[in-house]
């Protein structure tokens, strides 16, 4: 039996190509095909063990082209996922310069680094020791998935969702 239940808001942000669709559909299809619709909302349940119960989550989930510092959509998502292409050199600046704006809202949302198409890791030029530093300085945390690895997305999706359940119940994170 299902004991809570709660809706989130998630939003997917990174440049053009990074692989925000890709993933999205890995969440939401469990496919990789990354040809979803770019604007419409998608939902997605997820459910975790939490505290020795389960729970279920709604993440309704929102793409977001680009690094936009728009106050109101960012502070009306529950969390963020920053998706890095490894494959691509790594923008330190653009996703530095994000991460402040977003930390200085009153309403925080939770972020995380997804930096992915990791099955490509032989055209990979971004790694994880290059995310780090930006993770320690802003604790936040980097998951290494691909949107055609099933698991690491699963594993990054439920991370989210235990993460949004201890903030809200005041959990330092
Ligand atoms: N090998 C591999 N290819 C990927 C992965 N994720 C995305 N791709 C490919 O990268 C390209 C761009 O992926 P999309 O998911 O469309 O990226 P996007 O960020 O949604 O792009 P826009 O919506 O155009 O901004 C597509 O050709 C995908 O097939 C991955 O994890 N592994
Ligand atoms: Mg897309």
């Amino acid at each position: 039996m299902i004991s809570s239940r709660f809706i989130w808001k998630v939003s997917v942000v990174g440049t053009s190509g990074s692989g925000k669709s890709s993933l999205i559909s890995r969440i939401v299809y469990d496919s990789d095909n990354g040809a979803i619709g770019n604007k419409g909302l998608l939902r997605k349940k997820i459910n975790v063990t939490y505290e020795g119960k389960p729970v279920e989550s709604e993440f309704i989930i929102q793409e977001i082209d680009g690094f936009i510092e728009n106050e109101k959509i960012m502070s009306g998502s529950s969390a963020i996922i920053i998706v890095a292409d490894v494959t691509k050199e790594l923008n330190e600046r653009e996703i530095q310069k994000f991460i402040r704006f977003v930390s200085i809202l009153e309403r925080k949302p939770l972020m995380v680094i997804a930096a992915t198409k990791i099955d490509r890791k032989y055209e990979a030029v971004t790694w994880q020791e290059d995310l780090d530093p930006i993770s320690k300085m802003y604790k936040v945390p980097v998951y290494m998935v691909s949107s055609r690895m099933p698991d690491t997305v699963k594993k990054m999706t439920e991370d989210i969702a235990t993460k949004l359940l201890e903030r809200k119940n005041g959990k330092p994170q």
